[in-house]
């Protein structure tokens, strides 16, 4: 251990911590502007400036290693007048436009003045306003870019992606794709992470919430509205509550108090998506192992930035994607189609809205391939911000509401349906089905996880050996069923690059766009001032919910049953291709 002063006191260290870690171990906050954990800027808001006993110049504490007998002042006011300064030159070319800036009341750069007592401002105002690039998915206006570069660390280390950088030097330094293209023509993946860490009102997402107004103040509108398994484990946050607080039933509450007229549950199309994934899957196999041949291993295909980043990365290998839609357009699809038709009315009359942790779905409702008789199967989709945005500006007591459940039919779900929403759910929930289908066999209900694809790593694998299978499944007799499971888009790339050269040893790959799956989705709140392990909170809300349903196989989901029975007719039949599948070309 290091023995180190800061501001007067003693300080015990592990070796190896920078000093404004090692004074947040001894409670001491540090402001600072670029350093976030896992994001690594090397110092370049300077904001986190302090005195160090034997140097001269003040030292940058996100990037100085603690080291042992240093005598440090984070509050002098030598610091507090460098803070001020620097405060002031980064906003020297700021707009300053913050009643009216989305990030109003969540702005870093705007609690930071107040946190240094900033009264005026006073360098003269150098801003200029730079075009709003729009994609359909995230909205960045470089003129409240204060250069920190976190959006870059999490594009470029995090995601591996590198669709924004630095431009230009000096003065004229810019963040943003080369050439100042838009977002929308390079190779951003939509997936929003960057809009996650953004301390500013520079990289949000594109908003959807005046459509959504609009459609409720329509009354010729019937407006549904789903939520995705990820958004209940962390809305609470918007709200002051901790990391992984469960808010289920009062989100179901708040979206009726919004006035929506019908409050399903992606959950619900959740399992339904591992009826038809895990058909589709029994349906490879067979066709792999009786030698018809076919394309292994199947790859999952329900988050839309990893969509998006095949197609730009590994083009050749689209034939590996599942053919379902995400979960969300599977239930657009029915909303607008079997239950309208229950309701006597057309695809015309629904405004269907989901609220996500994703940024990239509202990429992927705009897609040609996300639409059925000429109408998009989802209208519009909020973040799990936007939503926070909605509660507060309809004055809803969010903490004080009665919790209340989803509507028939299209709201119930299995545990397995909750689990989607972290790392390795997807590849569970489906393992769950197809093997009791393929064994006649029930698992133990108390022993339900797949550990080895629990957790929060990067890349996971499983293998799962078929024996004693029902005669109809005989083609896996003894077969040893190999999976893997990656988050993040620089993970996933490390098992695409055996998929291209012909070396991936799985059946199954499951790949989600974010590191760690939605529960860390680029719509979500943003982790700025959350405790370090807020993804592992989530995470176990997700299991939480898991756990706490009496069913948690999606083929045990009556109301699923039933639909197949009413309409769909079978998994992977006829009605269900025209309206739950879909093919990837570009
Ligand atoms: Fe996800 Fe999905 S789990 S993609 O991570 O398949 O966003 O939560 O809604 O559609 O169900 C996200 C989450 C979400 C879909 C489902």
């Amino acid at each position: 251990m290091l023995e180190l002063t800061i501001n007067g006191k003693p300080v015990s260290a592990p070796e190896g911590v920078t000093l404004l870690q090692c004074a947040k171990l001894a409670g001491v906050k540090i402001p600072t502007l670029c350093s976030l954990p896992g994001i690594h800027t090397n110092g370049s808001c300077r904001i986190c400036v302090v005195e160090v006993e034997g140097q001269k110049n003040l030292m940058a504490s996100c990037i100085v290693k603690a080291q042992n007998g240093m005598v440090v002042k984070t509050n002098s006011e030598r610091v507090r007048k460098a803070r001020k300064i620097l405060y002031d030159l980064v906003i020297s070319s700021h707009p300053k436009d913050c009643m009216s800036c989305g990030r109003n009341q969540s702005c870093e750069l705007q609690e930071l003045g107040y946190t240094l007592d900033i009264s005026t401002a006073r360098i003269p105002n150098k801003s200029t306003r730079a075009p709003i690039d729009i994609s359909p998915a995230i909205t960045r206006d470089p003129s409240k870019c204060i250069l920190c570069r976190r959006c870059v660390t999490a594009c470029n280390d995090i995601q591996g992606v590198g669709a924004i950088g630095s431009q230009n030097r000096g003065f004229e330094t810019t963040i943003s794709p080369a050439m100042d293209l838009p977002l929308l023509g390079v190779n951003c993946a939509m997936c929003g992470q960057c809009s996650a860490v953004c301390p500013t009102g520079a990289i949000v997402e594109t908003d959807h919430i005046g459509r959504v107004w609009a459609a409720l103040s329509n009354p010729s509108k019937r407006v549904a509205v789903q939520v995705a398994p990820a958004v209940r484990a962390a809305l609470g946050e918007e709200f002051g509550m901790e990391a992984g607080t469960r808010v289920t039933g009062r989100l179901a509450s708040a979206l009726r108090e919004l006035g929506f007229d019908d409050v399903f549950d992606t959950n619900f199309a959740a399992d339904l998506t591992i009826m038809e994934e895990g058909a589709e899957l029994l349906r490879r196999l067979q066709a792999a192992l009786t030698g018809e041949g076919a394309v292994l291993p199947m790859l999952t295909s329900c988050s839309p930035g990893w969509i998006k980043h095949i197609e730009h990365a590994f083009p050749g290998q689209l034939d590996h994607l599942s053919t379902c839609k995400s979960p969300h357009m599977m239930l657009g699809a029915l909303i607008k189609s079997c239950y309208a038709e229950k309701l006597g009315a057309e695809a015309k009359d629904f405004f269907v809205v989901s609220v996500m942790p994703c940024t990239a779905k509202k990429y992927e409702i705009q897609r040609p391939e996300m639409q059925n008789n000429g109408y998009p199967n989802v209208d519009a989709v909020i973040t799990t911000r936007e939503l926070g945005r909605m509660i507060k500006s309809a004055g809803i007591d969010f903490a004080g509401l009665q919790e209340s459940d989803f509507d028939a039919p299209l709201g119930f779900s299995t545990g397995a349906a909750d689990i989607f929403g972290v790392t390795g759910g997807v590849m569970e929930a489906a393992l769950r089905t197809v093997y009791e289908l393929a064994t006649g066999r029930e698992l133990p209900s108390d022993n339900l996880h797949l550990t080895p694809i629990m957790g929060l790593d990067s890349i996971k694998e499983a293998a799962l050996k078929f024996e004693d299978v029902k005669p109809e499944y005989g083609f896996l007799e003894g077969v040893t069923a190999r999976v893997a499971v990656a988050s993040g888009l620089k993970n996933a790339d490390v098992l695409m690059h055996q998929v291209e050269d012909g070396a991936s040893p799985y059946h199954f790959i499951e790949i989600m766009g974010c590191p760690s799956g939605c529960i860390n989705g680029g719509g979500q709140p943003r982790m700025a001032g959350k405790p370090e392990d807020y993804k592992v909170r989530r995470m176990k809300a997700i299991y939480a919910e898991d756990e706490s349903k009496a069913l948690r196989k999606s083929h045990e989901n009556p109301d699923v049953l039933a639909l197949y029975k009413d309409y769909l007719g079978e998994p992977g039949g006829h009605v269900s291709h025209r309206l739950l599948h879909t093919t990837y070309t570009e």
